[in-house]
């Protein structure tokens, strides 16, 4: 059984990357609060965010304490949900999703010279953002693109972004453009027979990683029996939120959580663009009802991060980081090692 990373503080949705030589975590700070529970997710209310780091796995962790405070950041008004952290030009982003002043989900970015902060966040968020949990990544092998993936249903918002004319927030998806529906807020997807799953998002980040390059465009996500987009009440397989992307012997790896059947799972595919196959299952459903994780390389070994609620007793919203390490087989598929 994995002990938590650390328990002084509770910690959930880690991102986890190697910078200069050493393993950083960019995770969502949880604390207590006497907000109501409900399936928007209102009680994870977080307010600031930790970094952590380590020098070798099962080492000493250091907590580098707070990095970065929402009332420090112009344009939010609360909940700060999952990071992620990505290093170009010498500089280290720290990006995040958050409510605006209007209540919308949106991306924003902070920039640091260190990679453990403290981080300096842009006035606004990204033009052209929306949803939550963003996932950067780099692709060091193929010539340093970076891409933003993003997106989360339910709490999340996504399944608010709908291809409508009228007055509101625009936002553009590929060709489409999209205005923000606040009828849809709340545990709300499509359903029914032959309906399509909704899709994370993807979109090119610009060289300075402030800005989009592209615009953001749905990622497909195939049933490998079929051939053709998961469909929307496959709950066991279609995206619900965590994205994160990685690259494993020429292959680009794709991984979220199934939300409300509680699973991590991946599918593959050819361009970070997409589309992937859908793979399998990663992780099976941990105590409490989030699941969120990351998964990288360090030391010549991989390991997948991810949370539970074991430390809180299984308070949903208290969460802790945990690691363990994954190992692929000849085929690419992965496996928790034993
Ligand atoms: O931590 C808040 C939200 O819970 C995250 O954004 C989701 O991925 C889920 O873990």
């Amino acid at each position: 059984m994995s002990k938590p990373l650390v328990s002084h503080i509770y910690t959930a949705d880690p991102s986890a990357h190697v910078f200069n030589n050493k393993l950083y975590i960019y995770p969502s700070h949880d604390r207590e609060t006497d907000i109501a529970f409900n399936d928007n997710g209102d009680q994870y209310d977080m307010a600031d965010y930790h970094v952590l780091s380590m020098s070798e796995i099962n080492g000493p962790v250091t907590d580098h304490g707070v990095v970065l405070r929402d009332k420090d950041i112009p344009w939010v008004s609360k909940q700060l949900w999952a990071p992620d952290a990505a290093a170009k030009n010498g500089k280290f982003y720290l990006f995040f999703p958050a409510r605006d002043h209007e209540g919308i989900f949106r991306i924003g970015v902070a920039v640091s010279d260190k990679p453990e902060g403290p981080f300096v966040p842009q006035s606004n968020f990204l033009e052209g953002s929306y949803s939550i949990d963003p996932a950067v990544f780099v692709d060091e092998e193929a010539g340093g693109e970076a891409y933003l993936y993003i997106g989360g249903i339910w709490g999340g918002q996504l399944q608010c972004w709908v291809e409508e004319e009228g007055n509101g927030n625009d936002s553009v998806c590929g060709e489409k453009k999209l205005v923000f529906d606040a009828s849809k807020s709340g545990p709300q997807e499509p359903s029914g027979e032959g309906v399509l799953a909704l899709c994370p998002r993807v979109a090119q980040l610009s060289d300075d990683m402030l800005s989009l390059a592209t615009p953001v465009r749905e990622l497909q996500i195939l049933a490998p029996e079929t051939g053709m987009p998961i469909l929307a009440d496959d709950h066991e397989r279609r995206f619900f939120e965590a994205a994160w992307m990685h690259r494993y012997n020429g292959t680009y790896y794709f991984s979220y959580s199934t939300g409300d059947t509680h699973f991590l799972v991946y599918a593959t595919g050819k361009s970070p663009w997409g589309p992937f196959t859908y793979r399998g299952k990663i992780l099976d459903p941990v105590l409490g009802w989030t699941t969120h994780h990351s998964i990288v390389e360090f030391q010549g070994k991989w390991y997948l991060f991810y949370h539970d609620c074991e430390l809180s007793e299984g308070v949903d919203h208290l969460r802790s980081v945990k690691v363990r390490e994954i190992v692929y087989d000849e085929e690419g598929d992965i496996h928790l090692a034993q």
